[in-house]
């Protein structure tokens, strides 16, 4: 196929506008002769930049990556793209995104057996966007009904607080849509720190995402396997012939799981030891959220109500950030 530009899908689209950031200074990731541009929220501790230019005509161009079809098995349907961002510019993405981004190691607590019981995410998350039924306005100053933008939502609409999705975030995922056929208004950010960082066995198929919702999952920095099992049977059901799945995600791979995968298989990052254990990870999903629950969901489980942390750069890792003792770069 031949090679087309983002600008072929979007023509009728209004382009999204951009904030000249007068008061900023440069980021580290910024090449000096071009002014910085930076996405501004006030749900966001710090502006995020733009994507560097020389990583967007690249990420533009992936509107024709041709992925592998892996239908081979009951109830699964995935394209794999090994890679969809290619290795030119893979390692600056993830740099970039690693440095930019803010992140949360969010702690919650469930009822297990009767007893309330506190769960550590082990790995840091983050996550933009708003589910279908509204939309930002005026740069995310407002939030309007999605039937009719004429309406302000009531301020009691969501008790969490929704973050437009970042413009150099929101370039991938523009990128996805056209690529993927499916539209996307959530993206969720994992930084995997080490091998000692993990998502354990779970399907993304909660109501509020729909029936045989589309998830387009990134990952950059170190290779993680991503494991996938069939779901046991429920009661009365025949046990399938299914064999377990590993996908040894490497930097620049994308796996776009779809159709009736969700309802019936599990996936997981197992934690790991060796090779690449002590490198990080990002994983980038984008999906669609339908209802408001899935807004409250979304920022319950990935922002939480801890502290922002930041890439540290001396330090190689991430630190707690406090506005108050703090400047971020
Ligand atoms: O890190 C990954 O590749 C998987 C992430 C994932 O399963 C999730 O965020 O639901």
């Amino acid at each position: 196929m031949a090679k087309r530009t983002l600008d072929t899908f979007f023509s009728s689209t209004p382009k999204k506008p951009r904030i000249e950031a007068t008061t900023q200074p440069p980021s580290e990731n910024a090449q000096s002769s071009v002014p910085t541009q930076y996405t501004t929220h006030s749900t966001y501790p710090w502006p995020i930049p733009y994507l560097p230019p020389h990583i967007t005509p690249e990420i533009e161009l992936l509107v024709t990556a041709e992925g592998k079809m892996i239908k081979d098995q009951p109830h699964l349907d995935l394209m794999y793209f090994q890679p969809f961002i290619p290795k030119s510019i893979e390692k600056d993405l993830f740099n970039f995104l690693r440095s930019e981004l803010f992140f949360y190691r969010v702690k919650y607590t469930i009822k297990r057996f009767g007893k309330e019981t506190l769960i550590n995410t082990p790995r840091f998350t983050t996550v933009f966007g708003l589910d279908e039924t509204s939309r930002f306005v005026e740069d995310g100053a407002r939030i309007v009904d999605a039937s009719d933008p004429t309406k302000t939502v009531r301020r009691d609409k969501y008790k969490c607080k929704p973050r437009p999705i970042p413009e150099c975030l929101d370039f991938l995922r523009r990128v996805t849509e056209a690529n993927t056929d499916t539209r996307y208004n959530f993206c969720l950010v994992n930084y995997y720190a080490s091998g000692s960082d993990s998502i354990s066995f779970h399907s993304d198929d909660e109501r509020f995402l729909g029936e045989n919702p589309a998830i387009a999952s990134f990952t950059l920095g170190a290779r993680r396997d991503f494991l996938m099992k069939h779901k046991p049977p429920k009661e009365g059901e025949l046990k399938l012939e299914t064999k377990d799945i590993k996908l040894p995600l490497a930097s620049g791979d994308m796996v776009l799981m779809r159709g009736p995968t969700q309802s019936n298989w599990l996936h997981s990052i197992p934690k790991r030891k060796g090779a690449e254990a002590d490198r990080g990870r990002i994983n980038i999903t984008f999906r669609r959220a339908m209802i408001p629950a899935g807004t409250e969901n979304y920022y319950r489980y990935n922002v939480g109500d801890g502290v922002p942390h930041k890439w540290d750069l001396s330090k190689k890792e991430m630190v707690p950030w406090s506005s108050r003792t703090s400047d971020p770069r």
